[in-house]
């Protein structure tokens, strides 16, 4: 009945739409049961003359058993078909690929430990609001926060993990291409991932992901080898929560690879450049407090800043420069300035990126 509205997308998903299905179908029983009755009731035991007295009854043992039993062995079923579902989105001592999932206001970031392994890439290979999986193999998503609590949250995958701060959650799972998604023709596909000039402004991360990967890698994904779901972010974490969005890719294994042999070869090539700084800028969050235009968003924004004076909090007065830029990205704390809250998060930024940053900040005449 659930994969009407939504599609199933992980080897979970047809046990979590059982359960929900039961539960439903339950409390819905449970529910016609006592309105029936209670209508019933209305009706036989009315009022029929003035004055007429209810005849008085304390307890009725035999009802209360039967309500107290029933109800118990219903929750205890469910119980037991929760715990072996739980256990299975845990899945301690199984084989599975290894991603670390760092959260911050307003973005993800996925590292790819055993896929940069398997490629042979020197560095662990990183991409910012898509996630990239492959069909068929147990992926475990080791996640943190940076900073407030967010929530990880795929519907088709039915999964839902709280990401928090001082400790590493985890969820484990295989993802699948759904039905839908297999069947579709190029035209439903652009009914489907239709989104507004607003929205591919904004979050452009929601855009049909598989066609983005032919348009910019020239990767051939045939029919019903890649699919896209949307990342929710599923706890309110501030201001721009709702743009807390991103893609889950999930390919088959020989597209996989040419996706990660791909960024294999992207991120072995990063060169400073304003050009590199702007896409950081996109990508990493940056977006949601500066402006790049002169408005006053939540931060200050960057254009014409360089150069310029900047009062702090502590009354100091320094000029916006390689150094103060630095200590911004990666001690926000320690140089606040003046008339803004103190509230930028620190930035997990290397040099060549703090770098990028500069010369695109530079560059904002
Ligand atoms: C949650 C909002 C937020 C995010 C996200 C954020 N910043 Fe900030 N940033 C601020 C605020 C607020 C200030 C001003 C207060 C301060 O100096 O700490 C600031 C100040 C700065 C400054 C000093 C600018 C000046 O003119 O004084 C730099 C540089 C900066 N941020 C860089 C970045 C970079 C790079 C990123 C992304 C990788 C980023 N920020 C993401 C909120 C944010
Ligand atoms: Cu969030």
């Amino acid at each position: 009945m659930f994969e009407w509205f939504i599609d199933s997308a992980s080897t979970i998903a047809p046990q979590v739409n059982f359960v929900m299905n039961l539960v439903n179908f339950i409390t819905g029983l449970a529910f016609l049961l006592t309105n029936a009755t209670l209508v019933y009731f209305i009706i036989k035991y009315r009022r029929r003359k003035e004055g007429e007295i209810t005849s008085r009854i304390d307890q009725n043992h035999t009802i209360e058993v039967i309500w107290t039993v029933i109800p118990s062995i219903i929750l205890a079923i469910l119980y037991i078909i929760g715990l072996k579902d739980f256990r299975e989105l845990r899945a301690a001592g199984q084989k599975y690929k290894e991603i670390l999932v760092s959260a911050k206001q307003w973005s993800w970031n996925f590292t790819y430990t055993t896929d940069s392994d398997l490629i042979g890439s020197s560095k662990k290979l990183q991409t910012d609001n898509i996630l990239y999986l492959e069909e068929n193999e147990r992926v475990k998503l080791i996640m943190k926060s940076k900073d407030v609590i967010h929530s990880f949250y795929v519907p088709e995958f039915r999964v839902k993990e709280d990401v928090v701060g001082n400790i590493y959650t985890y969820v484990t799972f295989i993802p699948l291409i759904s039905d839908r998604q297999k069947n579709m023709s190029e035209q439903e596909r652009k009914i489907w991932y239709q989104i507004t000039e607003d929205q591919k402004e904004i979050i452009p991360q929601v855009e049909d992901q598989c066609e983005k990967l032919k348009q910019k890698y020239g990767i051939n994904l045939p029919n019903g080898s890649c699919a896209s779901y949307r990342i929710y972010c599923a706890e309110y974490c501030g201001k721009d929560h709702s743009y807390m969005l991103g893609s889950a890719v999930v390919l088959k294994k020989e597209q996989f690879l040419a996706v990660m042999n791909k960024l294999k070869e992207e991120q072995g090539q990063i060169t400073i450049s304003a050009e590199y700084g702007r896409q950081l800028y996109e990508t990493k969050g940056c977006k949601s407090c500066h402006s790049i235009d002169g408005t006053k968003v939540v931060g200050p924004t960057w254009k014409g800043v360089w150069g310029t004076k900047r009062k702090l909090i502590d009354g100091r007065i320094v000029t916006i420069d390689e150094n103060y830029i630095t200590t911004a990205i990666l001690e926000p704390t320690k140089e606040v300035a003046e008339g803004y809250p103190n509230i930028m998060p620190p930035q997990d930024l290397n040099e060549e990126q703090i770098q990028s940053i500069i010369e695109f900040i530079k560059s904002l005449k």
